[in-house]
């Protein structure tokens, strides 16, 4: 282990990314992982099957499967990806009103079994579901984030570096606002070790960048045809929670609770953060144009209408 204290991971959901998360989390020995979900048989089965990759793969932390809460108990991290896919048929309030009854009832459990924990929610609709977790746990807020910026810039790095035929790891990018395609790419921000790409790539070349990110959900879903993306979310929410539990001070954009910041209050909404072992420890604000505050206040008032949504359904 390169951690000295061996940390307590809960994954709650096995899905396609509560899996792929667990299975990170062990790969970088990160901590022991609980991987909970409602149906019988599925989180033990693939703990059994990530633990039986240890030997192979060689990490010697633990995997468990439960469908018991009470097994996450003392945790002191959480990565939240249960929830349902939207369906055919199914609106946009649906999905909101079904899984923000999933979302309260796994913060309740949260909040009895791993009161001291910090939370990563991953459930979509993002910004929205983070608010409602944020509100039903009753956590400081620096213990509640939201993962999506981290995932909409990896996108961004992975396509400037396929444009420019560079290292994935000489590109750096910041991503604002709401998950979806409101989101704000900041191309000021985005840099080549350094050199910033708006001397490196032509202005059309970097709007087709910046679409292709906002789209970047889409485009993955159209070419499973059912289900969403879950190697690169997955890998997203494992990178904060070792920037927390390694308390690296790693500046990473989150959803995280604004309070003023960019002239918004009381909203979920993705921003750089400083991620260290309390969870969010700064938010810092950036210089952004009219436009892009614009943009970012836009974002905001979609995920207010969400807020608003789970209030008129009485979950919040
Ligand atoms: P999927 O593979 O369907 O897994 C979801 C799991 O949640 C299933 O195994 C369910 O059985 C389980 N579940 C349902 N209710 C509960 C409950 N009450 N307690 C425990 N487990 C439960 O989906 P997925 O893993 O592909 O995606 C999971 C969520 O993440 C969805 O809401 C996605 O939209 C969201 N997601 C968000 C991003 C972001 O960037 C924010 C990216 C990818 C996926």
């Amino acid at each position: 282990m390169t951690n000295a204290k061996r940390f307590k991971i809960a994954c709650i959901g096995a899905g396609n990314v509560g899996a792929s998360a667990a299975q990170y989390c062990v790969e970088e020995e990160l901590g022991d992982v609980v991987l909970t979900d409602v149906v019988e048989g599925l989180p033990q089965g693939k703990a059994l099957d990530l633990t039986e990759a240890g030997p192979i793969r060689g990490y010697n932390s633990r995997v468990t499967g439960t469908n018991d809460y009470k097994d996450i108990e003392g945790s002191d991290l959480a990565i939240v990806t249960a929830g349902l896919p939207r369906k055919p048929g199914m609106s946009r309030l649906d999905l909101l009103e079904k899984n923000g009854l999933i979302i309260s009832g796994i913060c309740e459990n949260i909040k009895r079994y791993a009161p001291d924990s910090i939370v990563i929610i991953v459930t979509n609709p993002l910004d929205v579901m983070v608010y409602l977790a944020y509100k039903k746990l009753g956590f400081p807020a620096e213990r509640v984030i939201g993962m999506a910026g981290c995932l909409d810039s990896a996108r961004m790095r992975a396509f400037v570096a396929l444009e420019l035929g560079v290292s994935m790891k000489n590109v750096d990018t910041m991503v604002l606002g709401s998950h979806g395609d409101d989101m704000v790419p900041l191309p000021h921000y985005t840099t080549v070790s350094g050199i910033p790409i708006t001397t490196l790539l032509p202005q059309d070349r970097i709007d087709a960048i910046v679409e292709r990110t906002r789209k970047g959900g889409g485009e993955i879903v159209a070419l499973l045809k059912t289900g969403s993306a879950f190697y690169a979310p997955a890998a997203s929410a494992v990178r904060m929670a070792q920037a927390i539990l390694r308390d690296e001070k790693q500046l990473l954009p989150c959803a995280a609770y604004l309070m003023g910041h960019y002239g918004l209050n009381d909203i979920y909404m993705g921003v750089p953060c400083i991620l260290g072992r309390a969870g969010v420890e700064r938010v810092m604000e950036l210089e952004i144009s009219e436009a892009d505050r614009s943009s970012l206040h836009t974002s905001a008032g979609e995920v207010r209408a969400g807020i608003d949504g789970l209030k008129e359904r009485g979950i919040l």
